[in-house]
């Protein structure tokens, strides 16, 4: 396959000026016409003209009304045109019913619907599908369905026909088109400056009921962005849909979002609290793109970070705002370092702004968005909450309309703040995990306290040598006492090595480094388990109480490991301490009491110079749940007190945080009671959260049969909980068991390889399971190998996203390793394997 470099970038020789397309649609056989103004570019030097087409029947071509036969290849057409502006009209035949990659147009549940990012429009017709060839976008539709969509405003319609107009240029891959049997809950919003705006969700006739939370977000997400960004909606209608068929969680569409239905469907019966939240989050997220993606997007796809990683902070900033900001902080940092730091530690380690791909779909990551999001807020860090308002305000002063650099982003911040980000800017080039180092001093005469930081970024694929970064280092000092004497004070490092010194201080204080975890580095720093016993008691910076916490536990685990040492009083003590003070926010006492994942374990084995044994690390985490369990039990009746939630169901922060911590408990009590009061809960139980809870520890407890079968018969009507059912069983299950229950589940008939969500909820919970997944003998391998190579004929984006869980393969001792790489190879050699296959098993394998 070819690779396409950063270096490369030309600009596209003509400008689209209109665009106009007409659908006829059919299952097998739909017609785009397109009528599209072309200019030349007065900025581009080659005057090729290119469009890019796959999958396309191209029944005739035109340019200024006379026909002409461009070149076909399999990639697109190239053409003859005339000197100054011209007119290409093009007539081509699709078949969205046989479209099982879900990109370009295809069809979910008899429901036309599109996906164009990164490239799926060249599927749909003949374009320049690029993002920086952005056009006005008028779309008719004739179809004999009632629900006509695309994006901008309505402009007529009539019985199977419907027109739209799109006053905004847009690059293609934010063309969106749905056509079917939908029903909508609608609403209207009102802008800061008095425009009414028509608010739908679209959704298949029966799913109404589960509507108004999804409408609910959207609403407080535009009113915040008008508050807190000075962003306003704009135009006559805002439309989402949701579809059952979708390869991520939804898209950004102009005017008309596409949601992953799993990502916006919500009801206290059928949702659990966590549903709930990552459905307002990705639905403010989408809305924020209106202008951190649409109104400016990026010049080329190597710029992704631009959109995503503003935007996945933008969420972030609103999630906090909405609930709690330490439980978010400590959600998100616990989501990066299960998910982007095995990747930026790894074969698939990539800048934020990577330099080459084969396949860009697969440049939709973890290090993209979540570490794009680090960066970003980073940088508002070092130049202050004002200095980046006024940032913002002038990026989208100054290019609004335009499609955007790495460069012009950074230089609006150098130009309001004056500073020279040349260094910060290798956040967005070098890739992998810096590993921060910190030694103390302490001169009692003098009442000084140093801090002397080490940074260091070990080498990443392509990268072998790195340069120091920007590395924002909050720190507060705290007294013997634990009261604090030097509030959080932002220590910017600029050097591989640099010292910070902090005078008149009247005993040797206790630091807290990294409050908030200010940057993403991995702090290399052992004080101690009475530090950290400290710090759990007393740190008033709430990321870095629960990081102590964390810390211990994973000290615990490691002595249990490797030195067969019981779970550690210390940590034990602590958490007993802590979450029973009814003082402290009960959704941040549940995080308290969570531990380091199975995968984490084993990264912290494999960064230590052990190799990881998945049933040794399987085993200590039993070992210390049931040590919690025991040194919690006095106190369970007092905890499911504190829990106790008065009145309705609500999914709101308070009373999610008492059902967390409840079923935190749960878990724990099940160890005790043998599932007695797990049963009881899961029979009595009036909403999801709590009916999932406590299957869930039923199915820890192997006590599964009845309550397996009776929450299958209770919902299998209900495919995003049945999704939940599919999951859980296999992720929550002894090791032993997970393999023959994924395989038994890959027989049910409600299993479906070409449903994402199926998939995933099967075959990606395994994986999740991780003495399950590896197995000593290797089948856990085979099988999710098997799986993969029969999708990727089907659905080659979501085949290499779910190659992932291999990323981490060279961790392992040399039977596994030789096991894996073995799975891997037999991807890699799997006739016409796709492109997006073929680049992460590589990248993988090399
Ligand atoms: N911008 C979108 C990214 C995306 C996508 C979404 C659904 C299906 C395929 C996709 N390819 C790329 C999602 C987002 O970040 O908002
Ligand atoms: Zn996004």
């Amino acid at each position: 396959p070819q690779t396409i470099y950063l270096k490369d970038y030309t600009p596209y020789g003509f400008v689209v000026e209109a665009v106009h397309l007409t659908f006829t649609l059919d299952p097998d056989a739909t017609r785009v016409k397109s009528r599209i103004a072309f200019a030349p570019n007065p900025d581009a030097t080659d005057r090729t003209f290119f469009l890019h087409g796959e999958d396309l029947t191209l029944l005739s071509a035109r340019i200024d009304g006379a026909e002409v036969t461009p070149s076909l290849t399999e990639a697109g057409l190239t053409c003859d045109v005339p000197d100054g502006p011209f007119t290409w009209e093009a007539e081509v035949e699709i078949a969205p019913d046989a479209n099982t990659a879900l990109e370009g147009l295809y069809m979910s549940d008899g429901m036309y619907c599109t996906q164009c990012e990164a490239e799926g429009f060249r599927k749909i017709t003949y374009y320049p599908d690029r993002p920086d060839v952005m056009g006005v976008f008028t779309v008719r539709i004739e179809g004999d369905l009632p629900v006509l969509l695309s994006n901008g405003n309505p402009q007529q319609a009539g019985e199977g026909w419907a027109e739209w107009h799109d006053p905004w240029p847009k690059p293609a891959y934010l063309f969106a088109l749905v056509a079917g049997d939908l029903v909508a809950h609608s609403d209207q919003f009102t802008t800061a400056s008095g425009r009414d705006v028509a608010l739908n969700l679209w959704v298949r006739p029966g799913d109404e009921g589960k509507c108004a939370f999804g409408m609910q977000a959207l609403k407080k997400s535009m009113r915040w962005d008008e508050e807190v960004y000075g962003r306003e909606y704009d135009l006559d209608v805002f439309n989402i849909v949701a579809v059952d068929d979708f390869n991520m969680g939804a898209m950004e569409n102009k005017g008309l979002n596409i949601f992953n239905s799993a990502a916006v469907l919500a009801s206290p019966e059928t949702s659990t609290d966590a549903n709930f939240e990552r459905i307002e989050a990705i639905i403010a997220h989408e809305y924020f793109h209106n202008w951190t993606g649409n109104r400016i997007t990026c010049r080329d796809w190597f710029q992704l970070c631009l959109k995503e990683g503003l935007t996945v902070f933008r969420d972030s900033e609103f999630t906090a705002d909405m609930r709690s900001a330490p439980v978010k902080r400590i959600s998100d940092v616990i989501d990066l370092r299960a998910r982007q730091f095995p990747e930026d530690q790894g074969p698939l380690s990539h800048p934020v702004r990577p330099e080459s791909f084969q396949e860009i779909n697969n440049f939709y990551t973890a290090t993209i968005y979540e570490k794009g999001a680090e960066v970003i807020g980073m940088l508002k860090r070092l130049v202050g909450d004002e200095a980046y308002a006024k940032a913002l305000a002038l990026y989208f002063d100054r290019h609004d309309g335009q499609a955007c650099t790495i460069e012009d982003w950074l230089a609006v911040f150098a130009d309001v703040t004056g500073r020279d980000l040349a260094q910060f800017k290798r956040w967005y080039s070098q890739a992998g995990t810096p590993r921060l180092s910190v030694n103390e001093e302490w001169d009692a005469e003098a009442g000084r306290y140093t801090l002397s930081f080490h940074q260091h970024t070990p080498p990443t694929p392509g990268q072998p040598d790195k340069a120091p970064q920007v590395l924002p280092i909050a720190v507060g000092l705290l007294n013997a006492n634990g009261d604090e004497v030097v509030e959080t004070t932002l220590l910017e490092m600029t050097e591989a090595e640099q010292s910070f010194t902090f005078e008149g201080l009247t005993g040797r204080p206790v630091p807290s480094i990294l409050r908030g975890f200010s940057a993403p580095v991995v702090l290399d720093r052992d004080p101690g388990p009475e530090e950290r016993a400290f710090l759990l008691a007393h740190d008033t910076d709430p990321f870095n109480r629960w990081e102590a916490g964390r810390q211990l536990a994973r000290e615990s685990l490691l002595a249990q490991i490797t030195k067969g040492a019981a779970p550690d009083a210390a940590y034990l003590d602590g958490i007993a301490t802590l979450v029973r003070d009814d003082t402290l926010d009960p959704a941040f006492r549940a995080l308290m009491l969570g531990t380091p994942t199975q995968s984490e374990m084993a990264q912290v084995l494999h960064e230590r110079g052990t190799v990881p044994d998945p049933d040794a690390i399987h085993a200590a985490a039993e070992a210390l749940a049931e040590a919690k369990a025991l040194r919690l039990a006095p106190i369970f009746d007092a905890l499911a007190m504190a829990c106790h939630v008065e009145g309705a169901y609500a999914p709101d922060a308070e009373q999610s945080g008492k059902r967390a911590l409840g079923s935190a408990v749960l878990s724990l009590q099940t160890r005790r009671d043998g599932g007695v009061t797990a049963r009881a809960q899961f029979e009595s139980a009036d909403n999801m959260t709590l009916q999932l809870a406590a299957l869930t520890c039923l199915v820890r407890a192997g006590q599964d049969a009845e309550a397996l079968a009776a929450f299958e018969e209770q919902w299998r009507h209900d495919r995003l909980v049945m999704d939940k059912w599919f999951a859980m069983q296999i992720a929550a299950t002894a090791p032993d068991n997970a393999l023959p229950r994924a395989e038994a589940l890959t027989a049910h008939p409600a299993f479906d390889m070409k449903n994402p969500n199926r998939f995933r909820a099967v075959l990606g919970a395994f994986a999740m399971n991780h003495a399950g997944f590896h197995r000593a003998d290797g089948k856990g391998y085979d099988f999710v190998a098997d799986w993969l190579v029969k999708l990727d004929a089907k659905n080659p984006q979501t085949t290499a996203r779910m190659c992932a869980p291999f990323q981490t393969w060279r961790r392992y001792d040399a039977g596994r390793q030789e096991k894996m790489r073995a799975a891997l190879q037999r991807i890699a050699d799997t006739p016409s394997l796709s492109r997006d296959t073929t680049e992460m098993v590589s990248r993988m394998l090399q």
